[in-house]
């Protein structure tokens, strides 16, 4: 009686687009047009230069926290061109960038990074905790979990008002195994919500590997129970989770309910700046890894099309450089968002003891408090 499941299916297999000579499997092909694959290349490149670049004004102590995505940018440039105006994005920790692709302003997303008084959000998240109004996208959670049931309850809202437009929720693999993304997958499964549950099983939560905190074949198998179609993705094939994407978002579109989709993929970099990876995991893991890196496997792609050469690419990281740095310049000598802004947004009208406190520490001489 007892045997363990054997079943083999899209949830135990690895889709792939890229092959590893950089040729495209024509069976699954996307056929993107010139501009597309271009688009999305750039997407890549810039938040691989971006994120560097980040990490270095935490080490000179310029802003105090980042968490980069490094070695992961194929879902979330993929996730981006993928989903139409409307869309509504709930992301775990790697996923901030999606934002650009959907057209948020990069100088508001470096300016989140610093806090100050050009951060829509008024410095009151953490930096990389960045979310956009005008691209419907919510902050990092930095509590594990709670983002997913969030994200299917926004598709649930939106199936009630007849929209056409879906949620997607992300989680890390760790985040598999907190009751947030079951309850998530019972609601999802049960109410045919029109959203997409996608994992980036990046291989370690922090610094505990995926087989110390789930005894499952695969992260995508744990979408069968809940009857949620579920398919496993080859995370650093950036055509890949883009077909698997607009497949899934499609069909939630037309009323045929949610998705869960795994993207088997690697962080390369440390989990955040506060974290040095050297403690817990090997070189030569790293190193094979850098192997299968997503942007390596795109240029390898586009190389082989005659679409990109060395100069190309020398030239787009010169002109990403001038474009992050003209951003940097032009947030970082903003001064602190004013101490008052501390009430702001708390309720939508401020009650008299908010009114009184913050008419306090208006009165309060600046060396009094922080700024
Ligand atoms: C509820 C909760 N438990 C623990 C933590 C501490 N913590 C922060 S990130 C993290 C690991 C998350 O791993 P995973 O979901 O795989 O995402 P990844 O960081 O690999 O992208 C943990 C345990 C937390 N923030 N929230």
């Amino acid at each position: 009686m007892l045997t363990a499941p054997t079943v083999e299916g899209p949830d135990t297999g690895l889709f792939r687009v890229l092959r590893d000579d950089g040729s495209a499997d024509p069976a699954s092909d996307p056929f993107l047009s010139k501009a597309q694959l271009a688009s999305m290349h750039r997407h890549m490149r810039r938040l691989r230069v971006m994120e560097a670049r980040m990490v270095v004004l935490q080490r000179q102590g310029r802003v105090g926290f980042y968490g980069s995505c490094t070695g992961q940018e194929a879902t979330p440039i993929a996730v981006g061109l993928a989903l139409a105006p409307g869309d509504w994005v709930f992301p775990a920790l790697r996923e901030s960038a999606i934002m650009l692709v959907r057209g948020f302003p990069l100088t508001s997303y470096v300016a989140q990074v610093f806090g100050n008084s050009r951060d829509l959000l008024k410095g009151r998240q953490m930096p990389s905790h960045m979310s956009g109004r005008s691209v419907n996208q919510v902050s990092w959670s930095s509590c594990i979990g709670p983002q997913i049931p969030q994200a299917v309850g926004c598709a649930m809202a939106m199936q009630r008002e007849n929209k056409r437009n879906i949620a997607v929720g992300f989680s890390g693999d760790g985040a598999t195994s907190q009751p947030d993304f079951h309850n998530a997958m019972t609601f999802a499964a049960r109410f045919r919500a029109p959203c997409l549950i996608i994992c980036q099983n990046n291989h370690w939560s922090i610094s505990v590997p995926t087989a110390k905190q789930t005894a499952s074949a695969t992260i995508a198998v744990k979408g069968r129970a809940y009857g949620v179609p579920s398919v496993r993705v080859d995370g650093n094939d950036v055509l890949a989770v883009y077909v698997a994407v607009r497949d899934a978002a499609a069909r939630a579109r037309d009323g045929g309910g949610p998705a869960f989709l795994e993207c088997v993929t690697y962080r390369m970099g440390a989990h955040s700046t506060s974290d040095d990876p050297t403690r817990y995991r090997s070189n030569e893991e790293v190193e094979s890894w850098a192997k299968k890196d997503p942007l390596d496997r795109l240029e390898r792609y586009l190389r082989r099309a005659g679409l990109l050469d060395d100069a190309a690419i020398a030239a787009m990281d010169a002109e990403l450089t001038a474009e992050i740095e003209r951003a940097i310049d032009e947030v970082e000598p903003a001064p602190p968002p004013d101490r008052t802004a501390l009430f702001d947004d708390v309720y939508a009208q401020p009650t008299w003891p908010l009114r009184e406190q913050r008419a306090a520490l208006a009165q309060l001489p600046k060396a009094e408090s922080p700024h």
